[in-house]
């Protein structure tokens, strides 16, 4: 694949998006692209703010959660996405849409189609070319998450909320095959990483 690509990382808590983001922007730059690494919500001033209120103390209603990922996300791909992708760089981003279809639409059940409209709106068609979905048991990912540490706003819902994320980001997978490829994140990271090097091969190679 010769164009530059966009990349998004997802998965549930502490499934092992943010450890494999070097490993990725290195298996790129080892194949000789301009990498920029980004995530979400931030990836701007703006967006770091909206971040710092979006995991912060307080209630906040599920469709405040998701007009506030969105703010950020327009303002996201206006200032680094778009830019960096017109300019033959590749984007690697931890975490976009699916997160919200995930964690907004099946963890606090807000309706898809108003995540869809949003998507409309913001993206002017821009999807991820390629996904990786790092899936592990809840109960893996949660004990991972707190091993590391002070939990945040969205570290602090019960076993439920996270298992209808899981759900709804596995059923992401399955209707969208060629973007999204899952890898299983329980395994060894010697093993994760395996899987990730192949499947960005097999980019390389189409
Ligand atoms: N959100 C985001 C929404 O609700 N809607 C949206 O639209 C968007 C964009 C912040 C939150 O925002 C929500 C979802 C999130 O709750 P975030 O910054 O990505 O998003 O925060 P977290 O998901 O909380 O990120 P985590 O750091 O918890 O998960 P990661 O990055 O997947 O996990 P990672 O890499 O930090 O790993 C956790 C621990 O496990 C170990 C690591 O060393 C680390 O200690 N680990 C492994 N151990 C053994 N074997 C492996 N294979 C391992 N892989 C990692």
């Amino acid at each position: 694949m010769s164009k530059a690509c966009f990349i998004t990382l997802e998965g549930g808590e502490g499934a092992g998006k943010t450890t494999n983001l070097e490993f990725i922007r290195d298996q790129l730059e080892r194949q000789g692209k301009r990498v920029v690494v980004t995530r979400e919500p931030g990836g701007t001033p703006l967006g770091e703010n909206i971040r710092a209120i979006f995991l912060g103390e307080g209630e906040i209603s599920p469709e405040t959660e998701l007009l506030l990922v969105f703010a950020a996300r327009a303002q996201h791909l206006r200032d680094v996405i778009e830019p960096a992708l017109a300019a033959g760089a590749w984007v690697v981003c931890d975490r976009f849409t699916d997160a919200s279809y995930a964690y907004q639409g099946g963890g606090r059940q807000v309706s898809p189609e108003l995540i869809r409209r949003l998507e409309e709106m913001v993206q002017n068609g821009l999807k991820p070319d390629l996904t990786i979905l790092f899936d592990a048991p809840v109960e893996v990912g949660m004990a991972r998450a707190k091993r590391r540490g002070a939990s945040d706003r969205m570290e602090s819902e019960d076993v439920e909320f996270y298992e209808r994320v899981r759900i709804a980001y596995l059923q992401l997978a399955e209707h969208n095959p060629k973007r999204i490829k899952v890898i299983d994140s329980s395994r060894s990271l010697q093993d994760v990483q395996a899987n990730i090097a192949h499947l960005l091969l097999s980019l390389f190679g189409s």
